[in-house]
């Protein structure tokens, strides 16, 4: 599905920067970036089509439409490969560094033999990198910053989104094999955490030998780093590091509590087992003096045999879970399927969003749900805002619309908070909405004080209805702007306003953590795509799963209830 699309451009943004690296000419070098881009942008999903169906696509010719099959049918594309045996790993790890482009990180190789993110901070702070030709103190000024924004902590790590296709993509290849009976990601990657250290893969078999072959000969891995009977280690081709593990389909449960950790929730548990005069292991929960085996075939009867709720996976993270699934105080929280729609989607009215309203309404009825607000970006965004006139003609659109659907379309807009915590239009058209978010967009860099400030001073606007994305963060690239969350859970609670779980992968902003604080609160929250394409509506359960760690019930979540309550939620804010 997706994963076709994203995959391909993937392939081809690779090639770009393959041939950059190597010095190719630039027309080169942008007929290939212009291919990834249209590919990433096609709403059809390329494996349903033919070479001519696909050469039909706006931005894609003959010459790429080849590419593409002869990778959808072999999994490769020659050049890639050649492409890939040419460049030393170390200059492509540099590139993955934001802001770094390829002619720098040649240069950086080349002249400083720096093959990696530390080995970069260790030039700079050697000051290596004065007296290279052609690199200005602008630049190591502009690398030193990008650096500290990547962190210390999490260099090594990946954001979660970069993570979830080719884990997804391998397991589909395992359950393939007439030798698995199960299999899943499990580790960080099913806690759905937002970076990960590398893709755990647990599969069930009675035959694990040709389980551990085929994954270490697939396609999508670059290289094995080990390659045992219990365990393989390899290299996938996003770079990312991922294990498999072949356990029988007896223990399938208990390895499956086991490999999806956290270690710390891991430990907790079986602290628990032990005072309950039991061994938990990744085989089973056992009887240590009669070795009889009392619960391992699914996690649910590993948990049960403890006395334990089922605990869902995002949760497990030693916050006090494992006692209150002990003594029956773990709340039941927010499932994917409680979730009734969707308040923050942008339609091609403005200039990003990728597919029509009616693509985009048609794709939101399909999920089932009973409503879906389109809130296009508001006048005040710059290149993509609607102006007054642009939004009453969209309004024509939307009416006509509805005459089709029984889903209801909330008519609605994503408003710009200004600097003082304005936003956009007058008063009297922006009551003629159904629905508004509201979010920060400009001025990221202001101090905590004046970011606290503006925000709440949103929420007080009758017509702001949620804030979107509280703290701006792109997950791996821009870190969140300073807020003091206390004021705002506050603020949201005087003014009735919701705070969005933005469910993007990329933002997941919310976070987990925050989610909790704003459940303690007391706050209204709803979970949003902020979708931009079809394939983005799919992002809901991410947004999900960050609510459960932050350990919200459906009650809490806006959109879980119909749509007689989202109507009462703004009608309590007008008056
Ligand atoms: P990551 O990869 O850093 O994002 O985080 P995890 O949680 O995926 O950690 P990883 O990949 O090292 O191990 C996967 C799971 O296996 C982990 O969540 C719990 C389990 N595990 C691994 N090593 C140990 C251990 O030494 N003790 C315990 N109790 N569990 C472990
Ligand atoms: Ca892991
Ligand atoms: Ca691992
Ligand atoms: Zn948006």
């Amino acid at each position: 599905m997706a994963w076709t699309n994203e995959d391909v451009a993937r392939q081809f943004a690779e090639i770009a920067t393959l041939l950059k690296l190597s010095g190719a000419d630039a027309f080169r070098v942008r007929a290939y970036e212009r291919a990834a881009g249209a590919i990433g942008a096609a709403a059809a999903d390329l494996s349903a089509l033919d070479e001519a169906g696909m050469s039909q696509l706006k931005g894609i010719g003959t010459s790429t439409a080849k590419k593409i099959s002869e990778y959808l049918q072999t999994g490769s594309i020659a050049m890639l490969d050649e492409l890939r045996a040419g460049v030393p790993a170390g200059l492509i790890a540099l590139t993955r560094i934001p802001g770094l482009g390829p002619k720098t990180a040649r240069l950086l190789y080349d002249e400083l033999g720096v093959d990696s993110v530390q080995a970069l901070r260790t030039a700079i702070d050697e000051e290596r990198l004065r007296g290279l030709p052609g690199l200005g103190p602008k630049t190591e000024v502009n690398l030193r910053e990008a650096l500290s924004r990547l962190g210390d902590k999490d260099t090594g790590r990946r954001p979660m989104a970069d993570a979830i296709a080719i884990a997804e993509e391998l397991c589909l290849r395992l359950a393939r094999l007439p030798q698995v009976r199960q299999v899943t990601f499990a580790g960080s990657l099913r806690r759905l955490r937002e970076t990960v250290g590398d893709v755990d893969v647990l599969a069930a078999s009675d035959d694990p030998g040709p389980v551990h072959a085929a994954f270490r000969d697939s396609d999508l891995v670059t290289e094995v780093l080990a390659a045992g009977d219990k365990k393989t280690t390899v290299i996938t081709r996003v770079g990312l590091q991922a294990d498999l593990r072949v356990v029988e389909p007896d223990a399938w449960g208990a390895a499956l509590v086991y490999f999806t950790g956290s270690k710390a929730h891991n430990v907790r548990v079986r602290e628990r087992a032990v005072r309950r005069g039991l061994t938990l292991n990744e085989y089973g929960l056992f009887d240590p003096e009669s070795g009889e085996r009392r619960a391992s075939r699914d996690e649910a009867e590993v948990y049960a045999a403890m006395g334990m709720a089922l605990v869902p996976p995002p949760m497990r993270e030693d916050a006090g879970e494992v006692e209150a699934a002990a003594d029956g105080t773990l709340p039941r929280t927010v499932e994917l399927a409680h979730v009734r729609g969707d308040l923050h989607g942008h339609s091609d009215w403005s200039g990003d969003g990728k597919a029509t309203l009616e693509q985009m309404v048609a794709a939101a009825a399909e999920r089932g749900y009973a409503y879906w607000a389109v809130t296009d970006h508001a006048e005040d965004l710059p290149m993509n805002g609607l102006s007054r006139e642009r939004m009453l003609e969209r309004r024509g659109a939307i009416a006509a619309l509805q005459e089709r659907y029984e889903m209801r379309i909330l008519e609605g807009a994503e408003l710009n908070i200004d600097a003082d915590g304005g936003v956009d239009y007058d008063p009297d058209f922006l009551a003629s909405f159904d629905w508004c978010v509201a979010s920060v967009h400009t001025l990221m860099n202001r101090s905590g004080r004046e970011q606290t400030a503006r925000i709440v001073a949103a929420m007080q606007h009758p017509q702001v209805h949620a804030i979107g994305h509280l703290t701006g963060r792109i997950i791996g690239r821009r870190p969140p702007y300073d807020i003091d969350l206390d004021t705002i859970l506050e603020a949201a609670l005087r003014t009735q306003t919701a705070l969005e779980i933005n469910a993007s992968p990329r933002r997941l902003d919310l976070s987990g953590e925050m989610v909790r604080r704003a459940v303690d609160a007391g706050v209204t929250l709803t979970i949003s795509c902020d979708a931009h394409s079809v394939g983005d509506l799919a992002s809901m359960r991410y947004g999900v799963a960050t609510a459960q760690r932050g350990w919200a019930t459906a009650d809490r979540v806006l959109n879980c209830g119909d749509l007689d309550r989202i109507l009462s939620f703004t009608q309590a804010k007008r008056t």
